[in-house]
This record gives C-alpha cells, sequence and structure tokens, in this order.
C-alpha cells in the first residue's frame, strides 16, 4: 500500500478550550502549510529545523486575510506519529479558527483524513502493529487507571513480542519439517516429528498461560456487565442509587416502577462497571412493561455479574422462584433486600431453588450494597491465578479468539505427530497457526479486516 496524498483534520474535540489543533501528515504537509504560514523568518517551513516550533500566523493568502495566530510543530518522517512529515498547527481554541484553517488546507490539496487515519498510516508505514494500534483506541476510550495501564502496556508491544516470538520459533519449526518433505526417508520423518512434538508442548504451555489472563484483561479494558434482576418491587431501583450514590432511578412503592432498563457506569476497586437497572420481571399483559422485561432477560445472558434482588421481608413467590432457577448456574449474587424490616426468606430456601456465587443480606433503602458489590468485583476480577502485576495481559476480544485458534491449530499438529501422520500434515497445522498469529499482530491481515479495525477510532486520530 503506498500513500501519496496528504491529510490533515482537527485532532481536538469540538468545542472550546485553549487550543485547538489540526494534524498534517503527507509528503507535501511542508510545502502546502508553508504557502498559508506568515512568520518574521523568511525559510522555508521544509528547511527550518525538524522538531522544532515556529510562531507566525495562518493567513489566506488569495485575500491576504490573517485566520490565526498559531504554532507550529515540525516533525519530519519517519519520526513522526504517522511516520510521515507531520505538521501540528496549535491555534486558538475556539471552533472556528480550527474549521478556518482546515477548510484552507482542503482549498490548497489537503485531503480530510478519515477516522483513525493518522494511526492507519502509522500501521501502513510499519511504526506500530495492530496490537499497538488497538492500544491507542484502548488508551483513549480507558475509563480507569488499570483499564489505562494494560492499554499502555500492550502499546509498548508487550503483546506483540509475545506472539512475534511464538511465530519465530513456529517457523523454525516449519521449516524443519519442510526440509524432510523434500526428502523423503522414514525415519527422519519420525525423529523430525518427535523433535517438533517436543518443542510444542512449551508453545502451548505459554499461550495457555497468556490466555488464563485474558478474562482479567476483558474485565478490566470493557468493564464488568453487572445487571441487578428481580421481581417488580424487590428494590432493584433503591440498590441502583445505592450504588451510584444517587437517585439516578425511580424508586416508588408501585410495582412495575421501571418499565425500560437504566444504565450507568461506575468505578469499584480500579474497575469500570456497567451497572443496569432492570424492569421488575413479571408476566404482564401491558406491551411496554412486557418489552421491558424481555429486555432484563436478554441482559442476564450478556452479564458478567447477576444481581438478583429478593424481597427478604416476605416469604419467596414463585414468580422469585422462577427468576433464581433463571440465574442458577451464573455468576449470580443473591441479595436479600429489606434486612431492615426483618427476614423471613432463609439461605437454604435459596439454595433449595439453584446454585448461586453468594446469599447476602442487604438493605438497599439505607444505602447498603456497595461493600457487597465491591467484595465480589475483586473476586471476579483479580481471584483466581491470575495476578495483575507485571505480566502480560491478554484483553482484546479479538486477540483472544485468534490466540484461541492458533492453539487449536497447534493442538491438532500435535495428535497428528502421536497419530505418526505424515509431516506434511504437522507443518499445514503449525502453518495455519503461524497465519492466525501473524493476524494479532497484522502481519499477514486482510485488507478490508483493516479498514475495520481503523474505522473505531476517531477523527484527527
Ligand atoms: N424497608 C425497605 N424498603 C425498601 C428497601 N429497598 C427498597 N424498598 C422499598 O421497596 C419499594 C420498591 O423499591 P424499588 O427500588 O422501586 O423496587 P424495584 O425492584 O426497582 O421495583 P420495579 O421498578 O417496580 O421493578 C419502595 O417503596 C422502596 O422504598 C429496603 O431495603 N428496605
Ligand atoms: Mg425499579
Amino acid at each position: 500500500m503506498y500513500i501519496d496524498d496528504t491529510i490533515a483534520a482537527i485532532a481536538t474535540p469540538p468545542g472550546i478550550g485553549g487550543v485547538g489543533i489540526i494534524r498534517v501528515s503527507g509528503k507535501d504537509s511542508f510545502t502546502i502549510v508553508n504557502t498559508l504560514f506568515k512568520s518574521a523568518g523568511t525559510v522555508p517551513l521544509g528547511e527550518r529545523p525538524n522538531r522544532t516550533i515556529q510562531y507566525g500566523t495562518i493567513v489566506d493568502p488569495e485575500v491576504n486575510q490573517t485566520i490565526d495566530e498559531v504554532l507550529l510543530l515540525l516533525m519530519h518522517g519517519p519520526h513522526s506519529y504517522t511516520a510521515e512529515d507531520v505538521v501540528e498547527i496549535q491555534c486558538h481554541g475556539g471552533i472556528v479558527p480550527v474549521q478556518q484553517i482546515l477548510k484552507l488546507l482542503v482549498r490548497h490539496g489537503v485531503r480530510m483524513a478519515d477516522a483513525g487515519e493518522f494511526t492507519k498510516r502509522a500501521f501502513i508505514n510499519g511504526r506500530i502493529d495492530l496490537t499497538q494500534a488497538e492500544a491507542i483506541i484502548d488508551i483513549i476510550e480507558a475509563k480507569t487507571e488499570d483499564s489505562l495501564s494494560l492499554a499502555v502496556s500492550q502499546l509498548d508491544g508487550t503483546v506483540s513480542k509475545f506472539v512475534s516470538s511464538l511465530r519465530e520459533q513456529l517457523i523454525t519449526m516449519i521449516a524443519h519439517l519442510e526440509v524432510t518433505i523434500d526428502y523423503p526417508e522414514e525415519d527422519i520423518e519420525d525423529v523430525t516429528s518427535r523433535e517438533v512434538g517436543a518443542q510444542l508442548q512449551p508453545i502451548l504451555h505459554s499461550m495457555d498461560e497468556l490466555l488464563a489472563t485474558a478474562n482479567t484483561g476483558r474485565l478490566i479494558r470493557d468493564g464488568i456487565m453487572t445487571v441487578i434482576v428481580g421481581r417488580p418491587n424487590a428494590g432493584k431501583s433503591s440498590l441502583m442509587n445505592a450504588l451510584l450514590r444517587e437517585n439516578r432511578a425511580i424508586v416508588t412503592d408501585i410495582p412495575g416502577t421501571t418499565r425500560d432498563s437504566i444504565e450507568e457506569f461506575m468505578t469499584i476497586e480500579g474497575i469500570s462497571l456497567k451497572l443496569i437497572d432492570t424492569a421488575g420481571i413479571r408476566h404482564t399483559e401491558d406491551t411496554v412493561e412486557a418489552l421491558g422485561v424481555e429486555r432484563a432477560r436478554e441482559y442476564i445472558d450478556k452479564a458478567d455479574i447477576v444481581l438478583c434482588v429478593i424481597d427478604g421481608s416476605t416469604p419467596l413467590t414463585s414468580e422469585e422462584q422462577d427468576i433464581l432457577t433463571s440465574v442458577s448456574g451464573l455468576n449470580t449474587i443473591v441479595l436479600l433486600n429489606k434486612a431492615d424490616v426483618g427476614q423471613v426468606v432463609t439461605n437454604a430456601d435459596i439454595e433449595a431453588v439453584g446454585t448461586f456465587t453468594a446469599i447476602e443480606r442487604i438493605s438497599a433503602k439505607d444505602g447498603e450494597g456497595s461493600a457487597v458489590l465491591s467484595k465480589w468485583v475483586k473476586e471476579l476480577v483479580y481471584g483466581g491465578a491470575v495476578q495483575q502485576t507485571n505480566t502480560t495481559m491478554i484483553s482484546n476480544v479479538r486477540h483472544i479468539s485468534l490466540m484461541e485458534q492458533a492453539k487449536a491449530q497447534i493442538e491438532q499438529a500435535l495428535s497428528s505427530i502421536d497419530a505418526g501422520m505424515p509431516v506434511d500434515f504437522i507443518a499445514t497445522d503449525l502453518r495455519s497457526a503461524w497465519e492466525l498469529l501473524g493476524d494479532i499482530t497484522g502481519d499477514s491481515i486482510r485488507e478490508t479486516m483493516i479498514d475495520e479495525l481503523f474505522s473505531r477510532f476517531c477523527l484527527g486520530k
């Protein structure tokens, strides 16, 4: 892919701020900006020292009208974000100056960049690989300190280094096998297969280790989808408000108050949670309410944690038993609410219906619930074998899925070896694994996938 045009975009968010930045990248950046820039010095921008800041004004040369006072950052490729010649124009941070300057640039031969096109160029020009490009999106979208530091470590190339080292080992083995295909002799094939088999074991082991971090990595990156369900009037919206510490959802003593789901983000233990309050689940003739109930059920399927609120002050109803059955076996915390008015529902009553991660007593009305939730969030994210410190973590669903597929290919190669299959079978499996791993870093990726991926960026990035 050869890129020969010059692109520009407003890199700062729309609105009013201290400065506004327009980024220009491509081989004509310096010459085009030069025709619009006026300063005390007369040396053309392209000949001024690299990586300097130049003060002056942007002037529309056709009518000799000054648009704004600016600072220019000059960066010659390949030492720039895109690895091309880049000029960043800093003007005053209003909506009009940035737009006027961009329009002027377009009139002088610059093309408006697509979303993510600067980062795409950095990738096409080989400055970063795909995992690093994806890490940049994650940095921009990070909602907590933990998700930021995970993304930063991936920008540093932790995942790429891991993947590249696996690919190098695989290609050596493939070469080894292919030599034997060219000189087929029974015992050489046999010896080679066994050698390759022995070398594949540690590879498989390290893939397993990385995949073991996937759940933690994904939860840190994407946040925990926490869904509050229960029958009408159980106290779900009261719990939502208690967790958020604000009166976000309407609470009344009328069953069926919440009719549509309400979503809010919150942070617990440095982890971002997407909290969803749903309509009370019951059989209803009301069309709107019924849609809300259906939506509640759909959320249960997607949830990382289900908070099932039961009114503990009255005996379990058959409706509540049905709800409990539908969330049994999931990562469900049963909350026996209204502890303040005395509880008649026992743990045994709940356990008789199904299996749940925990059963806790709370009083949502009094603002309780946070301590319980934070305990289980910690358990879910950091519990188990995975330690967060210093391990390479895989968090992107695309990477996880490709790594799993590559692992399956290696397992297949191992069983071919065990079954005494010819070496070309084994080589084919290993080659597929090598290609799948290459898709992670973008070494063998298709163009449509690249476009799809970069379209997720914002303009000017
Ligand atoms: N005593 C007591 N009452 C509570 C508690 N939590 C909620 N309530 C009351 O129970 C009633 C229903 O509360 P909501 O939070 O609206 O219940 P909900 O589950 O969201 O109900 P729907 O939206 O109708 O499905 C209100 O009158 C609340 O004040 C609690 O811990 N103790
Ligand atoms: Mg409600």
